[in-house]
């Protein structure tokens, strides 16, 4: 179960996030409803929400998944391997926000670069992916980090998507949402893998809090299939996300 989530309002400056999509910038007004609804749907599932400020000079900030990894032993800060955000990592209201949950925080050093958004937990193993953001090094800092606590981790290597979690969700009783190229990877064999379509390939970035699942809106398949498999779904909007690559994992630390 997560107790907490921590989460940042995006910026005035979101329609300079980084992207890779060719869907229009996204709007800020719009932006900011759609999280707004996304804390309400949080809170639903029953979690606290801290709410941290927006950050104009870091467009991607409210993409709060990247700059940590929050386990059930200590929170580790990244290292982001894009160079526009990996100042977001430094900000002292999300260190001190995590100060304020773990006694134990853990930092990646240089040359390590890592988004935590490369990172699948499945309860104690962690799933790193080694993405264009992700480098060996940081992974490798990371999985010594998590063995000290009694974790595990292990490198799962990638070629199409941005993040690891851009293509899958673990939604807690063995089930996988899998999408492109991690359907057929061998790391993911032992799971009940749910395939999700090229059309929908969005969608497969849901998150599960406490028995729920976020879903995006507009990937009606996907819900069905969550559905199908006994979930309470909360369909929350995320259209002004998705412009720039992010989506409902991103958003959020959860913990
Ligand atoms: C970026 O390119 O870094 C942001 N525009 C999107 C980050 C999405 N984060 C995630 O998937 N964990």
């Amino acid at each position: 179960m997560f107790k907490n989530v921590i989460v940042r309002v995006p910026s005035k400056t979101i329609s300079e996030g980084l992207t890779s999509a060719h869907e229009g910038k996204p709007v800020y007004e719009k932006a900011l409803v759609q999280h707004e609804n996304y804390v309400s749907a949080l809170t639903k599932a029953g979690v606290n929400v801290t709410v941290l400020e927006p950050k104009d000079e870091f467009p991607d900030s409210c993409f709060v998944e990247d700059v940590a990894l929050c386990t059930s032993k200590c929170a580790i800060i990244t290292r982001p391997g894009a160079e526009t955000r990996r100042k977001e990592a430094e900000l002292d209201d999300m260190i001190e926000a995590l100060k304020s949950f773990y006694d134990n925080i853990e930092y990646i050093k240089a040359p390590g670069t890592i988004e935590a958004g490369d990172i699948m937990m499945v309860g104690d193993h962690f799933y790193i992916g080694h993405s264009a953001r992700t480098n060996e090094e940081g992974a490798r800092q990371m999985i010594e980090i998590l063995e000290k606590y009694g974790l595990s981790g292990q490198v799962v290597e990638m070629k199409e998507m941005l993040h690891l979690k851009t293509g899958l969700a673990y939604l807690e009783n063995n089930n996988l949402l899998v999408a492109g190229e991690f359907k057929t990877a061998p790391e993911f064999e032992k799971f009940n893998k749910v395939p999700v379509e090229m059309d929908e390939a969005y969608g497969a970035n849901c998150i599960w809090v406490n028995d729920y699942v976020l879903v995006p809106a507009g990937y009606p398949n996907v819900q069905k299939k969550i559905e199908d498999l006994g979930y309470k779904v909360l369909v929350v909007d995320t259209s002004e996300y998705r412009k720039i690559d992010g989506g409902l994992s991103c958003l959020s630390l959860r913990f």
